[in-house]
């Protein structure tokens, strides 16, 4: 259910948050025997644990740990919340969670990387403690997105996921408690805008819960306000609201207009929320990506969130960091490389105004021939997709749904081997239902999927805009630059003449050891990566078809342990696991910053 996803929780004269970030209690369960013998009514000999934080890099004996955890919080719920509706909201567990208050079973939820929320009102003690406890697991399994275990697939690290990232496991994000007001409440909005000469417009969609009858819409920036009044049917109503002389949103002004919904009775406010809107429109042509109807190329990098010691947890200060060295490097978008990222980040996205491809968890896609677990996936795929697009929908930052990243058929060599092209009907079922539920939620962007290299060409076809990912020099013509170039230039044409769409490199990167160098450049060195990047980018900039160029990867990140990946960390970030430049970082700031080529 979307609408689990909620709203932001949001502090204001009618609704109230309260965060409970910080020391839970944590106890491993490797036997699974917790709920049997009660653990959801007290956690005996349990130590401490950060939430947000993976719980892999916390400890000294739980990095390879997958299996079932617990994570206990006693706390008060404000005698003020008295009297209205009472939610727990986490903004992501990996994988799988299960909930109970007060001892008593809530829901549960599958799938990383996204909130979920619960009401829990009628479990709450008032005036004394209440016991939160959430179990998690992250059991790799190849019914599960992403996959792990998965038999045949030549992925070969230890742990076991089907994919290049370590498969960190934990309560990654805030959780919260928050009130809605009781009679009343805003459920969900919808903002859509577009513009026409100077002239904006934003249609604000509304729906509500309980007995409000009106309400009104107010957007305010430039110093001016404009007003429109709903009546609610249904628990629902729409107004577009014209805004004369916009100021657009666009990476170079990324201007954000506020948008206040109230609704009520006629007599008394009931409820009250506020967003930030961009005015922008997004479209493409045979050849460009049109930012507000006009030519935009994408600069910067697929990522990850991850960080020494918190692992995938929520580190605020990265964030902000994140931000500068991309603007730093004169960078204006980025991939939510292979899951939905914190909140705060799309926030930030929206005020620093990048330009963000929004990708499902779904990685690992390795269709090796269970139908059962395929048809888990197809169904696992399919909420993400709901959920993302329902939370991050309001982001004028996002421009496009990824829907998938690397998918693979058994044919294909993930290291980019010759290996086959299969495109299965089954495979092509699959891209294609979840291309048109992108579109039946949201008209307003474009939609896609990365293809891997080798992979087939039916499938990449499919998207708004061809997203590859692209190793020639790396994976295959190992350290000869110049061989590559001509691979990438001739696959390149041929795929463009094919399917007239414009083309995005959303991943091309060499491992690159930090401080080691030659003075002929080698792979491994700095030199290596800094030649390898100016060659893919000198390609770029010599097609005209060529909407973007997202390095892999921003930094440094850790994986599991295998024979190509050095202290079980991918090397081709720019930047260090720990956001100290490499080389190629001052390359491509020379070569972006204050220049609108890639
Ligand atoms: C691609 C994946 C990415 C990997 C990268 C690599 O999309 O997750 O980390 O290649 O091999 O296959 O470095």
């Amino acid at each position: 259910d979307p609408t689990r996803i909620a709203l932001y929780p949001q502090q204001n004269d009618l609704r109230n948050t309260l965060s409970l970030s910080g020391i839970w209690q944590f106890k491993k369960d490797s036997l699974a025997v917790g709920e049997k013998e009660g653990w959801q009514n007290g956690l005996t000999e349990a130590r401490s644990i950060a939430v947000p934080g993976s719980w892999n890099e916390q400890f000294t004996d739980s990095r390879d740990y997958l299996g079932v955890v617990w994570y206990q919080k006693e706390t008060y719920v404000p005698s003020a919340w008295r009297g209205q509706r009472i939610f727990i909201r986490v903004g992501s567990a990996n994988y799988a969670a299960k909930l109970w208050i007060n001892g008593k079973p809530v829901g549960i939820h599958e799938g990383g990387n996204l909130p979920f929320t619960f009401e829990i009102g009628s479990l709450v003690n008032w005036g004394g403690s209440n016991r939160i406890t959430v179990q998690v697991e992250n059991i790799l399994k190849p019914s599960r997105v992403p996959t792990g275990n998965v038999p045949g697939s030549p992925f070969t690290n230890f742990p076991k996921s089907n994919y290049d990232f370590f498969p960190f496991a934990g309560l990654h994000r805030d959780v919260w408690l928050y009130s809605l007001p009781a009679v009343a409440s805003i459920k969900d909005i919808t903002v859509k805008t577009n513009f026409t000469g100077t002239t904006g417009s934003v249609e604000v969609a509304v729906a509500t819960e309980g007995k409000a009858s009106r309400g009104t819409i107010v957007i305010t920036g430039q110093g001016k306000r404009y007003e429109a009044p709903i009546r609610l049917t249904a628990n629902a109503a729409t107004a577009t609201i014209s805004i004369p002389d916009v100021r657009l949103w666009a990476p170079e002004d990324p201007y954000l207009y506020q948008v206040d919904v109230t609704i009520g009775d006629g007599k008394t406010l009931l409820d009250h929320y506020t967003l930030e809107t961009g005015v922008r429109t997004i479209t493409t042509t045979n050849k460009q990506l049109l930012l507000n109807g006009k030519p935009i190329l994408l600069k910067g990098f697929g990522k990850h969130e991850d960080f020494p010691i918190f692992g995938r947890g929520t580190a605020q200060p990265v964030i902000v960091k994140d931000f500068s060295l991309m603007k730093w490097v004169g960078a204006n978008s980025f991939r939510t490389s292979h899951y939905p990222y914190d909140e705060e980040f799309m926030r930030m996205a929206d005020r620093e105004g990048f330009l963000v491809i929004d990708e499902i968890p779904a990685v690992g896609l390795y269709f090796h021939g269970d139908t059962n677990d395929l048809a888990q996936r197809q169904a696992m795929c399919k909420q993400y997709l709901n959920e993302l697009i329902t939370r991050d929908k309001n982001h004028p930052s996002v421009i496009m749904w990824c829907v998938v990243n690397e998918p693979f058929p058994r044919e294909v060599s993930v290291t980019g081997g010759p290996g086959g092209r299969e495109a299965t009907p089954q495979s092509i079922a699959l891209f294609n239902e979840l291309f048109a539920l992108v579109k039946q939620k949201d008209n307003t962007r474009l939609a896609t999927l990365v293809g891997v290299m080798g992979g087939p060409m039916e499938w990449i076809g499919l998207a708004d805009v061809i997203c590859i990912n692209r190793y020639y020099g790396w994976y295959t013509h190992a350290g000869d630059l110049a061989g590559a170039a001509k691979l990438l230039a001739i696959e390149a044409d041929a795929i463009h003449k094919r399917f007239n769409k414009p083309i995005i490199y959303t991943e091309f990167g060499a491992d690159t050891y930090p401080g080691m160098h030659a003075e002929d450049p080698e792979m491994f060195t700095e030199e290596f990566q800094t030649n390898y990047l100016k060659m893919y980018l000198d390609f770029a900039q010599s097609r005209d078809y060529i909407a973007g160029m997202h390095v892999w990867a921003f930094t440094d990140f850790k994986t599991g342990q295998g024979i190509i990946r050095f202290g079980g960390m991918n090397y081709k970030g720019v930047f260090t696991r720990d956001r100290k430049p490499k080389a190629a970082a001052h390359y491509l700031r020379s070569r972006w910053l204050k220049k609108a080529t890639l």
